[in-house]
């Protein structure tokens, strides 16, 4: 059965349950080294508590791409050039889309996002925002190819897709969106689409995992809401107390890995199966990856992408990049 539950389109079994977050849980939890996918994290509490981390002083990727987004309007303008339809990756943020859409003069906006709710009010309040501007909301999953409205198709396009969301993939899934959204965008219809991506850079362990694990606790309440989450919607037992959030810098793989440590040994049952943790097992619930500049350039150009310039805010914490599509040839 299809049912949309305010938050997504989601796949619900004859008991109200989510297949896809029940088989997510159930498969990850017997894995060697436990883990959660990160899109989980995002019901109404985890929605909440994700819009009070980007409020937080630790918290800098919010600021860093607002401050450049609002600082360099006019270089946009002058690269991307009018009357393009942006494709927003993601329903729209109330602050960072309308900066963008005020200095380009677009010629329609199309959010995509799987859940219906939130583009339905995202689209709402751009359309109030900007009168004159076409707006056409698609409820769909942008990982893969999508279809874009008709009353589109005319136009140039535009990808935009900030906050460093891109950095939540491993390399293998980030290079597959880009090029999804490549296909998206129209690159191989003889279009040569652009994109607008925030990625956040590599910096000192320290900031990074102070900006994982704040001094208010806001992000560890943020990754404890998905045990809960289990507990509630797949009649899990497992005990909250017994969870510690924990934010540490991989320096191999250049990303935060946020996990969840056993604080002494635990059984649970999770939709009538049993699970043991040892003291300090962890549950791995979220990798967030970051950039230089030429890991940057290396992902996008694997993804089809050609890096056009490249912007980053004043404390050089964050980068915003413009890319256009890369034609196809066979030779260098
Ligand atoms: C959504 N995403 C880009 C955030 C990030 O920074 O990786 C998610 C987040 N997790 C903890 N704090 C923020």
């Amino acid at each position: 059965m299809k049912a949309n539950r305010g938050i997504a389109l989601v796949d619900l079994d004859e008991d109200g349950v989510d297949r896809a977050f029940r088989a997510d849980v159930l498969t990850g939890l017997r894995q060697q080294q436990k883990a959660i996918p990160a899109r989980w994290f995002y019901d109404e509490a985890g929605s909440q508590l994700f819009e009070a981390i980007t409020e937080l002083e630790e918290y800098y990727p919010t600021r860093a791409e607002t401050e450049i987004l609002r600082a360099r309007g006019s270089e946009f303008a002058a690269l991307i050039g009018s009357g393009r339809a942006v494709i927003e990756f993601g329903s729209g943020s109330s602050v960072k889309t309308p900066l963008l859409l005020e200095c380009i003069a677009p010629g329609a906006y199309v959010p995509l996002d799987i859940s219906g709710d939130f583009l339905r009010e995202s689209a709402a309040a751009l359309a109030a925002k900007f009168p004159g501007l076409p707006v056409h909301p698609v409820e769909a999953d942008f990982m893969r190819r999508v279809a874009l409205p008709q009353e589109v198709t005319a136009l140039p396009k535009l990808g935009f897709f900030p906050g460093s969301t891109i950095g939540n993939m491993v390399p293998r899934t980030a290079v597959d969106l880009l090029r999804s959204m490549r296909a998206t965008l129209g690159a191989d219809e003889g279009d040569c689409p652009m994109l607008l991506i925030g990625m956040d850079l590599v910096k000192e362990p320290a900031v990074l995992e102070a900006a994982y694990d704040d001094a208010q606790g806001v992000t560890a309440e943020f990754n404890l809401n998905v045990l809960a989450r289990i507990n509630r919607e797949l009649g899990g037992t497992i005990p909250l107390d017994a969870f510690e959030h924990v934010a540490i810098w991989n320096d191999d793989f250049a990303r935060i890995e946020m996990h969840l440590r056993a604080l002494r040994a635990v059984t649970f049952e999770i939709s009538g199966r049993s699970f043991a943790m040892q003291e300090g097992e962890t549950i791995h619930t979220e990798n967030s990856h970051k950039f230089t500049h030429r890991s940057a350039n290396m992902l996008l150009q694997a993804g089809g992408w050609t890096p056009v310039q490249r912007w980053l805010d004043s404390e050089e914490r964050f980068s915003v990049i413009l890319a256009r599509a890369t034609e196809h040839r066979d030779a260098p």
